[in-house]
């Protein structure tokens, strides 16, 4: 990839009340220009998971980079892009010796103490969040605003994701403040290949 993607939809498996709707909406998000997508699912087992990870795998093909939540061995069994670990989660390093050198480690960060460790770890990038109050995830870190933003672009010199309550009105506000690219749950979800278009034409 020449340049890391200004737009990371994230599919969150807990807003489908059918797989199959899942599915469409990640096909609709790449029509919509989507290049990187990470399945997230906080509650599925690993036979689950895999399954519609290489469900994804087979009908995205090639046309999007695909990332795994949480699960490292998940990525590699379903022949994903990447893997992306929190704070609770297997540690960089360990993920790492997981997924080998050519898969794309991501990490999640909230505080600058914790960006500043990522910083060291092999991460090929670093998320920063939440930028925003945000309902899709249970029992969010304080709000880092756009001035955490600020602060995180001055200690990495790694990619920059910037996750949480972020949409196409605020989006742009925070590539100002410094992040490379932004992480987007609700505001992806309700019309995909509109909201992708969007977020990708005001981000441009
Ligand atoms: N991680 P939405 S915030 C999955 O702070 C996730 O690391 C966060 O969803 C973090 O775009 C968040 O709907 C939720 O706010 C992002």
């Amino acid at each position: 990839m020449n340049s890391w993607p200004r737009l990371y939809a994230i599919l969150d498996a807990s807003l489908f009340p059918r797989v199959e709707l899942m599915f469409d909406a990640a096909a609709d998000l790449v029509a919509g220009g989507i290049t990187l997508l990470q399945y997230r699912n906080k509650s599925g087992n690993a036979t689950e998971m895999l399954e519609h990870a290489r469900e994804l795998k087979r009908r995205l093909g090639n046309s999007v980079k695909l990332v795994m939540n949480d699960r490292a061995d998940l990525a590699l069994a379903a022949g994903f892009n990447g893997v992306h670990v929190g704070q609770e989660d297997l540690s960089p390093e360990s993920a790492r010796k997981v997924i080998g050198g050519s898969l794309w480690l991501g990490v999640s960060t909230h505080n600058m103490e914790q960006l500043r460790e990522a910083d060291e770890t092999s991460a090929d990038y670093i998320a920063i969040g939440p930028v925003f109050p945000t309902s899709s995830k249970a029992n969010p870190d304080p709000v880092v605003g756009l001035q955490g933003v600020r602060d995180a672009r001055a200690l990495t010199r790694k990619p920059l994701v910037a996750i949480g309550g972020i949409n196409r009105v605020n989006c742009r506000s925070v590539i100002e403040a410094g992040a490379d690219s932004v992480a987007v749950i609700s505001d992806v979800m309700r019309e995909p290949r509109k909201s992708a278009e969007d977020f990708l034409r005001i981000l441009g």
